[in-house]
């Protein structure tokens, strides 16, 4: 039996321990939530617009009207763990959500129709776009292990306001990423709507938060050419990791 293969953690599960261990260094919390979701979570409390595109059976999977109670979905994002989080605890706390997330479009190589997201969320007085720009910058660094800079572009998401896309740098490294801008995520302070429907009093406190896909990481981290071979289950593939 000397020769026999053991079997061991799947890259995926292995990436969100390594985050957790960085992001629990500095005090985030870990949080989870369920991946069928009620429309509300998902859409209403995030402040997307009921006429949002997003919405659509072209782009969500939602459940048979008659199977369920009121509309229910596979969440499009891991934003409705945020907002449970924010209704169940008091405020002030940071925590990260990973968790899978489905998207009812094509898959091809860069695409697949479930995939991981990893989103993050700080509360509490006094917090501003420079805790989040040193958070997301202290992140990247550890996870990729060298100097990292980040930039910060405008953009929109209805849960942030203001919101921007987050760009990193990897500085002298030899890796295929370093030297050049990489859009990596998106991020913003929460919007003040979404703050108060979540029993946080927006007057008091402000969080930032964000998003990324955790696919997207280990494309990057390690050089995967298709997405969807992280969902096969292939030994041939995870065996590498
Ligand atoms: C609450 C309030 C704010 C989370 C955010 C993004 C911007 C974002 C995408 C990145 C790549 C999703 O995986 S992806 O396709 N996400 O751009 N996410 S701000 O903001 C929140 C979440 C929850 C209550």
């Amino acid at each position: 039996m000397d020769n026999m293969q053991t079997g061991h953690k799947h890259p995926l599960t292995q990436m969100i321990a390594e985050i957790n261990s960085i992001f629990a260094a500095i005090g985030f919390v870990y949080a989870e939530g369920p991946e069928v979701e009620t429309e509300y979570y998902n859409f209403d409390r995030l402040n997307v617009p009921k006429d949002h595109p997003s919405r659509d059976m072209q782009d969500t999977f939602w459940f048979k009207a008659s199977d369920v109670r009121e509309p229910t979905v596979l969440r499009t994002h891991t934003s409705p763990v945020q907002a449970r989080f924010m209704e169940s605890h008091k405020a002030p706390y940071r925590a990260i959500m990973p968790g899978k997330v489905f998207r009812n479009e094509a898959t091809d190589a860069t695409h697949e129709a479930q995939f991981y997201q990893l989103e993050g969320l700080y509360v509490d007085e006094g917090v501003h776009m420079g805790h989040l720009k040193g958070t997301i910058e202290y992140f990247f660094s550890e996870f990729f292990s060298g100097a990292v800079e980040v930039r910060f572009r405008p953009s929109f998401f209805p849960f942030v306001e203001p919101g921007v896309e987050v760009d990193m740098m990897l500085r002298g490294s030899d890796s295929k990423l370093a030297n050049k801008w990489i859009e990596v995520m998106g991020a913003g302070m929460v919007h003040p709507k979404v703050l108060r429907d979540s029993g946080v009093d927006p007057e008091t406190y402000t969080g930032f938060a964000f998003g990324i896909g955790i696919d997207r990481l280990a494309v990057m981290k390690y050089g995967i050419n298709d997405v969807r071979d992280l969902y096969t289950g292939d030994l041939r593939f995870v065996s590498q990791f």
